[in-house]
């Protein structure tokens, strides 16, 4: 019997030992998750008192995930400064969708008189975009595209032409295949996609994928997401290298994943760029990029221009005036190979 209480007592003050620590444990658990997820996203708040002739305008950004990014705000805190007339209130929403529709509530509780924002990802939106339209507050969309059933949901929108980008990627492979003197041979192509369901990877996908498509000597071994950061384009590429050590070309939709799949091919010992194994696609033409492609290690570039601020400032302007805006602005891209790279670097900002 003793025994048997013995063991009762162990196993009573043993549960109840669990139980204090779960008590514990589960309460700090929660509060971290919570404040890594997003609860600890501050919105920037509008103080009391702005001079009243600022124009005050919210601005969610969907990250700070690359090059490009970095140059994309850069470009719309230059354009909208105080001398410029704005008092711009700042989001960054680290590439969560959930963190871009809290800032646009809280611009909205904070009458902003605008609202500017690069969609994460095109799907999502109706909801808040409504919100923001009930409450009468223009809505202008950058970089990105947003899939809504209701186009007045916003007033305007800046980016760039993501598919017309692909298309320009695959036209390039083909005359390079051609000159090369390999249109038949057969091409074994691995893509490492953006961020799944962006404006940037649809639009690249599908405009690589319709080049591609016509020809039948062109395989596409994998096209996998590295969510156009450099640490896990490497991951990834480490992984492929060991799969498809018969990749002939790479497909990286952003410079970012470039720089982490070149890392890797080089631990690999993998010959890339002009005279290598693997011909290197790349996208967005930032600075450190077109140094490679200078040196022939990136074999061609496809620029996505991130210079919109500019274009948010005149439309803001016009619409103060009550003066037309168009819907659609599509900003300037050029393709840089080996032969007019170094003349754009020069005066390259980003
Ligand atoms: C392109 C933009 C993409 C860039 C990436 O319009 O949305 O997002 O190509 C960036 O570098 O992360
Ligand atoms: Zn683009």
């Amino acid at each position: 019997m003793k025994r048997a209480s013995e063991i009762g007592k162990k196993i009573f003050f043993g549960h109840v030992g669990i139980c204090i620590i779960l008590l514990c444990v589960i309460p700090v658990l929660f509060i971290g998750y919570s404040l890594f997820r997003g609860f600890d996203i501050k919105i920037e708040q509008m103080p009391a008192e702005t001079e009243e002739d600022l124009i005050v305008v919210g601005f969610s950004q969907l990250g700070s995930e690359s090059g490009w990014r970095t140059a994309h705000t850069a470009s719309i805190q230059q354009a909208l400064t105080k001398d410029a007339g704005y008092f711009l209130i700042f989001n960054n929403a680290r590439q969560m969708q959930d963190n871009q529709i809290k800032a646009i509530r809280s611009f909205i509780s904070q009458r902003v008189e605008y609202i500017v924002f690069a969609p994460v990802i095109e799907d999502g939106w109706d909801t808040v975009l409504q919100e923001a339209k009930s409450a009468g507050i223009p809505v202008i969309v950058t970089d990105r595209m947003v899939n809504v059933q209701d186009e007045s949901l916003y007033t305007a929108w800046i980016g760039t032409d993501a598919k017309e980008e692909g298309k320009k990627a695959g036209r390039w492979l083909e005359d390079y295949l051609e000159q090369e003197g390999r249109q038949s041979e057969k091409i074994n192509i691995v893509v490492l996609k953006g961020t799944v369901g962006s404006t940037a990877e649809i639009g690249r996908t599908k405009g690589f994928g319709e080049i591609a498509a016509q020809h039948g000597n062109w395989h596409i071994l994998e096209s996998v997401s590295a969510e156009f950061t450099a640490n896990k384009a490497k991951e990834v590429m480490r992984s492929i290298l060991q799969r498809y050590p018969e990749m002939d070309v790479l497909i990286s939709q952003n410079d970012d994943m470039t720089m982490g799949a070149i890392e890797a091919m080089q631990e690999a010992g993998i010959r890339f760029g002009e005279g290598g194994d693997v011909t290197v696609i790349s996208f967005d033409a930032t600075r450190d990029a077109l140094e490679l492609v200078k040196e022939g290690r990136i074999n061609v570039n496809v620029e996505c221009n991130p210079v919109q601020g500019v274009y948010v400032d005149e439309i803001i302007q016009r619409l103060e005036k009550g003066e037309p805006v168009e819907k659609y602005y599509v900003v300037e891209e050029k393709v840089f190979t080996r032969e007019n790279a170094a003349v754009f670097l020069e005066g390259r900002k980003y």
